[in-house]
Order: structure tokens, then sequence, then C-alpha cells
């Protein structure tokens, strides 16, 4: 497309709970853009939590609303996007982002991650169910669906700050 590389917008991707929204808006205030948390859109549209949507009207429904909002914000320009963990999953989602934006994937050791697992329990349905082990399973499962492009970054021992700092240098 006719986007110049300098005006494309951002997305990050990864695992839910390892910063994805956080360290997004920390990029989008350093580049003066416009912040979209696209699990917040969903919410927004259907007036409720993540949670009640997926026992409401199911993760089907979820999903491909999910798809439209990435797919129409992806064609905006200079956005910083964060989008929900099973985003990736579909290959429509994966296409638009890969072919509009540049992807960031925030990466995080099991190690780190498994820390934060009772601050995010209660608010992901995908979560729910499950034992250790099984949330374990899927976060090794979904690893090379996020890895399979180039931009990895890293984010063990590292705070919120130097992330954002790391990805807008990345961009130069
Ligand atoms: O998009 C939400 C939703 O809870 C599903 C999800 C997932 O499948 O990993 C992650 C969250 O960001």
């Amino acid at each position: 497309n006719d986007v110049s590389l300098r005006e494309k917008s951002i997305v990050m991707i990864g695992f839910m709970g390892v910063g994805k929204t956080t360290i997004g808006k920390a990029v989008a205030k350093r580049l003066y853009r416009d912040f979209i948390d696209i699990d917040e859109e969903i919410e927004k549209k259907f007036n409720m939590p993540t949670s009640d949507i997926f026992t409401l009207y199911g993760e089907m429904i979820f999903r491909e609303t999910e798809k439209e909002i990435i797919v129409q914000s992806c064609k905006q320009k200079l956005k910083i996007i964060s989008v929900g963990g099973g985003a990736f999953l579909q290959e429509e989602i994966r296409n638009a982002c890969l072919s509009d934006c540049i992807v960031f994937f925030l990466d995080m050791s099991w190690d780190n991650w498994k820390d934060r697992i009772s601050l995010l329990i209660d608010s992901r349905p995908v979560l729910q169910g499950k034992n250790i082990k099984q949330i374990e399973e899927l976060f090794n499962e979904r690893q090379p669906i996020y890895s399979e492009h180039h931009s990895r970054v890293m984010t063990d021992n590292l705070v919120v700050d130097e992330v954002a700092d790391y990805i807008v240098e990345s961009l130069k």
C-alpha cells in the first residue's frame, strides 16, 4: 500500500498479561500518537467485560468482532494498537497486521509470566477452568504463532519505560 513506513501504525502482539496495553500506551505517548486497545474496543461495543461476552455470546462472536475491529484499525495511519492475546490465531488478522502495520511481539519467559497469573485469571476467560500445567501448554503452543515474524522484544527484567524506549529506538 501507499502508506510510508514512517506513517504506518504499530501493533503490539503477544500472550495475555505481558504488558501490551501498558507498553502500547507508553510508546504512543513517546510518538505523540493515538492508542487503540482492541480488547477495550470490543468491550465498548458490547458494553460489557470480555468474560461476559464469552459467556453470553460465545467465543466465536468475540473472535468475529475482534477480527472486524482489527482489520479496520490496521488501515488507519499513525496509531499504536494493542491486540488481544488470541488475535494472531486468526490468519486474516495476521495478514492485515503484517501487511498494513509494523508488528512487535512482546515476549516474556514462562518463569516470569507465571508470577502474574493471579492478576489475570479473573478477567481472562481463556484461562478459566485451566490448571497451571494447561496454561503453560497454552503459553507454549502460542509462542510460534507470535514469533513467526522478526521484531521480537524480550521484556524479561525490563520496566515499561525501557521496553517503550527500545521500541521507539528500533523504529529509527
Ligand atoms: O482478547 C482477550 C481475550 O480474553 C482472549 C485472549 C486470548 O485468547 O489469549 C486474550 C485477551 O487479550
